[in-house]
């Protein structure tokens, strides 16, 4: 018989463990257990993995107890449900979060100390689930921990990938990419539902017949079909008091092995189609901001969002047996286009399949369903070419067709224009006949929302213009956020108790209760405190830096960070050359006394966006050259950190001074990293960009630093038409930074390596970097100027800590129940 004092005897070492009691004695004992009978190992022979299986799997014993009771719950009360549609989920690792959520990490900790185990050691060998590129798909883990949190019943539904975003290495400052295997050690904290599973359909032809009472009746005879089987995760809300559920799809053969060929001998080939149907599921799309436009991905996002549709209304059918009651009892979340085939898919489901006509389907629908987009970027809306949707989904095409129809109607009544009609169309008919992605959600949801209050007024003044007018009232805002638990507690440990013994408790539950760290800004014991804890981070990024990429920094120097997808539009590219414009001033002027700093950039490139991956290649060039002169010995260093991830962003941002978000002024739609980043307590230099605009006013003008070109004057800059060499001569220290890059000061083995990235800037400038760069410079010398004095610097830093409580996706979460789902939440206890 087991017993988990037998399992403890283990050779001499294990009478000098310290002894587990109490809680935590019992929690040893289910790891054991868990060690013996599910990992199937000795606690003599087991090795680190084991044991982070070992402890995982305990932990979720103690999920899913809460988890089955709200399931219960919610059956019971019988009550709305969100559904968050998203083909991204950002996760990250979950043990740390899972134990923090329950209260369990000092338990944890202590239950693995007694068998000799370090519980931080562990933990770090968890793999990052990266089902998502970036911000969309972070903010969509964020949402998930902030409905269990805050009370909602939700499902998140998306695809389970079998290799997330890829690993990026550094080869010779170069960016390559390599798959990452995520599953490759199983994953404990799933489970797979083999009975979970519905069938998904593409291609073939729709036939049509007439209905009893004369009415056409379509019936979609799809061509190929693909099962779509789920696999649940539990999402785990603060203080444990929810847990929600994640469902991935995962794509499977109907007929895994094609029998006729297996016994004609064809082993091999009787395998292909099974290959085939698989790749749905295998990949995630590795483009942030920009639509893949590939076949593949497109079935991607019929996949799920078929799948979950139909496992909406089955659960709703199930519960409330009358389907037009769905409105009442299920709130659909669009994350982005992605999911946007729901609105034809959902008509069809009601139209084709229960028998509803089209005027109570199309309500029903609208009434349901609700979209957020992510982005302004001509480039990066989605559309699809008609003939292609015709080809996969030819019902779905018909019933597209139909709404559209009904639109146009409408907006001619209401005596649009021929341009307004143009632009309200589903069909885009001016680049080839295209179907897109965002009139289609639009029209078929009751609100649509941007991710910041600067993003949603411009969505109302371009993409949606038209749209909007048609439709007044249906655009509004749902300024982002970000969980607390994950990027305050669990990465910050030490800022968190230091929070805890100066203003108590209350602010873990509600995070605006910051508020009352205001009084302490000045206090110069708790500026001392405050500054320990972030010494401490920094030195523990330090190290990561020694080991991961061989460099040695001071962690009294300034931390200037810039972490986030490398893009243009986002300006690392503006970073790095004002980085230069310093190394070239410090070199002029090593008398001066220079603000000590270390630059750190992170972040992967779309594998197929070469500009960005010069960018990553020029700050290379750069660190080489920078790091190695004795010039500027100390007082700049520069650093690319490889393979960005959450967990990295874990280790960085709790270290950070200074936080780079610089895009030009009305492209970035939010960010989300900034938010992180100012409460964590790092000062902002930006621009008046997505959320940075509301940032600026709840910490204050005088707490971030603001430099450059806004919005509108970007735009009438563009219309007015503008040369970048009139920038470029007026600003003598860029001229020199970009004579040096392009004549190869920093690429001497290839001096026409970067050449092209500054004809670029020199002819087009399409993110006006030329143009924000004195500004940017600037103001990187009034940082300068704070840096040298700590109180003021402190003072600033601790009230961007203070103030940052808003950002917390608990209130974006609630903003979304209460104006847009129409669910109750409910107070944190
Ligand atoms: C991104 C925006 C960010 C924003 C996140 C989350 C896309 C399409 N958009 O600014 O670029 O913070 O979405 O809303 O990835």
């Amino acid at each position: 018989l087991y017993s988990a004092e037998a399992a403890m005897a283990v050779g001499d070492d294990a009478a000098k463990l310290p002894e587990a009691t109490g809680e935590a004695r019992a929690f040893r004992d289910l790891i054991l257990a868990k060690l013996t009978y599910a990992v199937g190992k000795d606690p003599i022979v087991a090795r680190d993995h084991d044991w982070l299986r070992a402890v995982s799997l305990a932990l979720r014993d103690h999920i899913v107890d809460r988890w089955m009771a709200t399931t219960r719950g919610v059956y019971r009360m019988g009550g709305k449900r969100v559904y968050y549609l998203s083909l991204e989920f950002l996760i990250g690792r979950l043990l740390k979060d899972g134990l923090n959520n329950l209260g369990l990490v000092a338990t944890a900790r202590e239950a693995l100390a007694s068998v000799g185990v370090d519980l931080d050691m562990i933990a770090e060998m968890e793999p990052d689930a990266a089902l998502g590129n970036g911000g969309l798909g972070r903010l969509a883990a964020c949402f998930m921990e902030s409905m269990a949190t805050v009370g909602i019943a939700a499902y998140g539904y998306g695809i389970r990938y079998e290799n997330g975003l890829f690993r990026q290495n550094i080869v010779d400052g170069w960016q390559t990419e390599s798959p990452e295997n995520w599953l490759q050690n199983g994953n404990p904290w799933e489970f797979p539902r083999r009975e979970v599973a519905y069938e998904v359909g593409f291609g073939g032809a729709v036939e049509a017949s007439d209905g009893w009472d004369g009415s056409a009746i379509h019936s979609w005879k799809p061509a190929e079909t693909v099962l779509a089987v789920a696999h649940d995760t539990p999402a785990v809300g603060w203080r444990g008091n929810r847990v929600n559920t994640l469902r991935l799809w995962s794509a499977r053969s109907l007929d895994p092995i094609s029998l006729d060929a297996f016994n004609a001998g064809d082993h091999i080939g009787a395998l292909n189609d099974r290959t085939k149907v698989e790749s749905i599921s295998r990949v995630l799309y590795p483009a942030d901001s920009t639509p893949a436009g590939q076949e593949l991905r497109l079935r991607q996002e019929y996949f799920f969002t078929s799948s979950s549709l139909q496992d909406i209304v089955r659960r709703h059918l199930q519960q409330h047996r009358d389907i037009k009651t769905l409105p009442s009892k299920a709130a659909i979340q669009l994350n982005d286009t992605h999911p946007a085939i729901a609105v034809a898919e959902l008509m069809r489901i009601l139209i084709d399949i229960h028998g509803v006509n089209w005027a109570d389907a199309f309500a029903i629908t609208r009434e349901t369903i609700s979209y957020t987009n992510h982005t302004l970027l001509p480039e990066a809306l989605e559309t699809w070419p008609v003939p292609l949707i015709e080809r996969l989904l030819p019902r779905h095409m018909q019933i597209i067709y139909a709404i559209n129809a009904r639109v146009l109607t409408e907006a001619r009544e209401s005596g649009a224009s021929d341009a307004m009609i143009a632009t309200v169309s589903i069909i885009d008919e001016s680049h080839g006949r295209r179907v897109r992605m965002g009139n289609l959600a639009f029209v078929g949801s009751h609100k649509v929302n941007g991710v910041s209050a600067l993003h949603s007024e411009l969505m109302k003044e371009t993409v949606f213009r038209d749209l909007n007018t048609l439709f007044p009232g249906r655009i509004t805002n749902k300024t982002n956020g970000i969980t607390p638990r994950r990027w305050l507690m669990t990465a910050n440990p030490g800022l968190t108790t230091l929070l805890r013994e100066t203003i108590g408790d209350a602010y873990l539950d509600d995070a605006e209760k910051l508020v009352a760290l205001e009084p302490y800004a000045k206090d110069a014991a708790f500026q001392e405190a405050f500054a320990a804890v972030k010494h401490a981070n920094k030195a523990r990024l330090a190290k990561v830096l020694q080991q991961t990429v061989g460099l040695r920094v001071d962690p009294s120097a300034m931390f200037d960070v810039q972490i986030k997808r490398i893009h243009e539009y986002k300006r690392q590219l503006l970073n790095i050359l004002e980085t230069i414009a310093l190394y070239n001033a410090i070199r002029a002027h090593p008398e001066k006394d220079w603000a000590p700093r270390v630059k750190i950039f992170a972040g992967k490139a779309a594998a197929s966006y070469t500009a960005a991956k010069y960018v990553i290649k020029l700050i290379n060039d750069v660190a080489k050259v920078v790091n190695s002169d004795p010039a500027v010995r100390n007082l700049l260093k520069v650093v690319f950190m490889p393979n960005y991830n959450v967990s990295l962003a874990e280790v960085i941002i709790p270290a950070a001074d200074l936080s780079e978000q610089i895009s030009t002024a009305g492209l970035e739609a939010s960010g989300t990293g900034n938010m992180k980043f100012g409460l964590n307590g790092a000062l902002t230099i930006g621009t008046l960009d997505g959320a940075n605009v509301e940032m600026k006013e709840h910490v204050g003008d005088e707490n971030i630093f603001i430099f450059g070109l806004k919005a509108h004057e970007v735009e009438e800059k563009k219309r007015q038409g503008r040369n970048p060499a009139d920038a470029i001569a007026a600003s003598p220290a860029l001229a020199e930074v970009l004579d040096a890059v392009e004549s190869g000061v920093f690429s001497p083995t290839d001096r026409e390596r970067h050449r092209g990235t500054v004809q670029a800037l020199r002819s087009s400038d399409w993110f006006f970097v030329t143009d924000d760069f004195d500004a940017y410079a600037a103001m990187q010398r009034n940082v300068d100027a704070l840096w040298a004095n700590k109180a003021a610097w402190r003072e600033k830093s601790i009230l961007n800590v203070a103030r940052m409580g808003w950002f917390s996706s608990d209130r974006t979460i609630r903003e979304y129940a209460d104006e847009i789902w129409g669910v109750q939440t409910t107070p944190v206890e």
